[in-house]
């Protein structure tokens, strides 16, 4: 295994961290509704409760999308060709795509993407134990913004690799933009396979993000606690809860944690004033009926080669193709 990217300076990088966050809360906190971006629910706790999170039996997307790539991976791999390279971007723990790569004929490389770098080496680690003879190129780097690819033997297919309906928890602008970036990145005819979650029953939905052994709930008052250890701040927590909306119109669900009387709160020598019921909206996972999301790739420049789902309509998995 090799390494694309080679700079990395983790102390440099947790005092940007540190920054970045500190700046993220203080925009988010005063502003008129107050936010925070759903990046942050993730450090080793929240990466730890996201874990509990994909076995729970209310939160079906991950155990379904692993089924679906289980019986598309073959026909996916076939349509990609021979000697093609996997992009995967933002590939964390890199869980999914041995699906793929195990039904690819010699895939030429597996280059995953990812801003985490202790994650990003432990899947690549994986990947390469479990498929020997692989060249696996791991790049850091915020899959959100533009990176250079390593370099590749030239005319090298790439297949993206975006499992998980991480596209969901993107505005739809955003979702957009990440397709035509990605698009750019990849070049000219190039395939995405694409994981994206369906609009469905509202009961079903709250329940997958509001699990009755409050795992979800934990997740999200784990924003909280972060900034109490990591900016000083001093949330109460027992003074907020955690709630899942579905968003009809905007067709999302929506975590905000929500206050659960009027308090001050202080953070890096501010007072933060909360009325009772105000809320910090944290995520949103947006769902997509089949026609809303071919249009949006459609918008980014991608085509819908073939798309796979499951019995219960629950999950979509796709294959876009560069232009069409
Ligand atoms: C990572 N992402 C696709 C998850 C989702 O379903 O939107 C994050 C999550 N939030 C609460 N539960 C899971």
């Amino acid at each position: 295994m090799s390494r694309a990217e080679n700079r990395y300076d983790p102390e440099a990088e947790a005092r940007a961290q540190r920054a970045a966050l500190l700046a993220d809360a203080v925009a988010g906190l005063t502003a008129e509704r107050k936010t925070l971006p759903c990046k942050w629910l993730y450090d080793a706790e929240g990466a730890r409760l996201f874990e509990e999170i994909i076995r729970l039996p209310e939160y079906y997307p991950t155990r379904t999308e692993t089924a679906i790539l289980r019986g598309c991976a073959s026909e996916a791999a076939a349509l990609a060709g021979p000697g093609a390279a996997v992009v995967e971007f933002g590939s964390g723990s890199a869980e999914k795509v041995g699906l793929l790569l195990d039904a690819m004929d010699r895939p030429a490389a597996y280059v995953p993407v990812d801003i985490a770098p202790e994650w990003l080496e432990e899947g690549a680690a994986r990947v390469a134990a479990a498929h020997p003879g692989l060249t696996v190129l791991p790049v850091v780097a915020d899959f959100t913004r533009p990176f250079p690819l390593p370099r590749l033997p030239r005319g090298t297919p790439l297949l993206g690799f975006f499992p998980g309906s991480t596209i969901g928890n993107f505005t739809p602008e955003a979702a957009r933009d990440f397709l035509r970036m990605a698009g750019r990145i990849l070049g000219p005819g190039s395939r995405l396979l694409i994981g994206a979650d369906r609009v469905k029953d509202q009961a079903v939905l709250e329940a997958a993000y509001d699990d009755a052994a409050g795992v979800t709930a934990a997740f999200n008052m784990n924003l909280l606690a972060r900034l109490n250890r990591e900016l000083g701040a001093e949330f109460d927590l027992k003074a907020f809860r955690h709630e899942a909306r579905w968003n009809a119109e905007k067709e999302r669900i929506e975590m905000h944690l929500v206050s659960l009387r009027p308090q001050l709160v202080r953070m890096a020598g501010r007072r933060l004033r909360f009325a009772a019921g105000e809320t910090i909206h944290t995520e949103n996972s947006h769902k997509y009926r089949p026609e809303r999301f071919t249009a949006l790739c459609a918008e980014a420049g991608w085509s819908a080669e073939r798309h796979w789902g499951d019995a219960d309509g629950l999950f979509s998995v796709w294959l876009l193709k560069q232009g069409g």
